[in-house]
């Protein structure tokens, strides 16, 4: 009998902790046919990613996934042989007495947030032996071969040059979402958290000589987007244009319609965790607005991750790609920067490609944890 699994998601805010586990629940149903079972908190922010969910059913299966609201007063269930505890998120008291009474041995992984720091591959795979007997196994992604890996389903680079290879698609696609693109405007895409530096990069589009057609989906960056453009709503499928930048706000799209979204795009800036994994397999050119941490920890993440992403880009477009990316994470003004990466444009496009297809070289994320499994019993 195959194993079952048990997925555990807290959402704290946002979409990436329900966006990772609801991608990896998915992925291992679909490829590696095992039951799972993914407990969330809060149905609110899943729906969005899974339109046909029901915001109110304790128990409904998606995609195969048996998608379970993770109740304030827990009830007792059957354990799963593999548990994962997703960013820490603390299981709750009874099941954990459940696993250690459990006759067989039941393989407790806390799956990590996403870091490029040189000691996660030191600490991947690591247990933690805790005072109550059980041992809780440390998983964490990453960008080399000592990590977990990334989450990417196993035809996802296929799909993605398919839909490359039909311009028919990428037009059907956009036309289902009402975008019209001109044909010799690049195209972005735009998902972030509120940013003061937003306005220096769209004057710099709007007053350079490309025309740009910036789609921008419903979300926290919305208000500093509205301020620049000097109204107080932009209807979905409405356009405004700006000297050569035009701006649409869009839907937020089902996690199968945001990747369509991302291949069709030239240049897309995303956020936090899942969508910054997806945007790389996009193999475009990529700005990230990483999830701000206390303490700035988080500048040691986007660095480490820089580190590694320049690595193979000429100094000189290592220099205004590192620029931007901390322009925007630091708020600052995007025009220097932005107007020096369009220099490297062609160099930095290739290079997506380059570390898209390196990436893609490593086991994913799912396969990782179903070898894991495999190894420990
Ligand atoms: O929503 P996020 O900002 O999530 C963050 C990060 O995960 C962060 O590390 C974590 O600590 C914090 O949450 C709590 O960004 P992220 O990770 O990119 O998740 C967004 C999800 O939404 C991702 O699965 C892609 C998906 N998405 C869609 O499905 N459709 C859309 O239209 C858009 C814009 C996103």
């Amino acid at each position: 009998m195959k194993a079952s699994w048990d997925i555990f998601c807290s959402v704290v805010d946002n979409y990436g902790d329900i966006g990772v586990t609801w991608r990896l629940a998915r992925q291992l149903v679909a490829e590696h046919q095992v039951p799972v079972r993914l407990w969330v908190d809060d149905l609110q922010a899943f729906v969005p990613l899974c339109p046909e969910a029901d915001a109110s059913a304790a128990q409904q299966w998606q995609q195969g996934v048996e998608v379970r609201v993770w109740p304030k007063e827990w009830q007792p269930v059957e354990v799963a042989d593999v548990v994962i505890e997703a960013f820490a998120c603390t299981l709750p008291d009874s099941y954990r007495q459940a696993m250690k009474a459990r006759e067989t041995p039941v393989l407790w992984i806390n799956l990590e947030y996403l870091s490029a720091e040189d000691w996660v591959s030191g600490c991947h795979g690591l247990p933690s032996l805790r005072p109550d007997g059980l041992k809780r196994m440390f998983f964490f992604p990453g960008f080399d071969a000592g990590t977990g890996g990334l989450l990417r389903e196993a035809d996802l680079l296929a799909q993605r040059r398919t839909f490359e290879q039909n311009p028919q698609a990428r037009q059907a696609f956009l036309q289902g979402l009402g975008v019209f693109v001109a044909d010799s405007a690049r195209l972005i895409s735009l998902f972030a958290y509120e940013n003061s530096g937003l306005a220096s990069w769209l004057d710099a589009i709007a007053t350079g000589n490309t025309a740009t057609h910036l789609l921008v989906p419903q979300g926290r960056i919305m208000g500093d987007l509205l301020r620049w453009l000097g109204i107080d709503e932009l209807a979905l499928g409405r356009v405004e244009q700006r000297g050569s930048l035009t701006v649409q706000s869009l839907p937020f799209v089902r996690q199968q319609d945001y990747d369509r979204l991302l291949w069709s795009c030239d240049f897309n800036a995303v956020r936090g965790e899942d969508s910054f994994v997806r945007a790389q397999w996009a193999g475009r050119p990529l700005l990230w607005h990483i999830y701000e941490q206390e303490e700035g920890a988080h500048w040691i993440k986007l660095n480490a991750f820089l580190a590694l992403y320049v690595k193979g880009l000429s100094p000189a477009a290592a220099q205004a790609f590192t620029g931007l990316w901390h322009a925007w994470n630091g708020g600052c003004d995007m025009a220097q920067s932005w107007n020096d990466v369009q220099q490297y444009w062609q160099e930095l496009s290739e290079h997506a490609e380059q570390w898209c297809l390196e990436q893609s070289l490593q086991a994913d994320l799912a396969q990782a944890l179903v070898l894991f499994y495999r190894n420990w019993i």
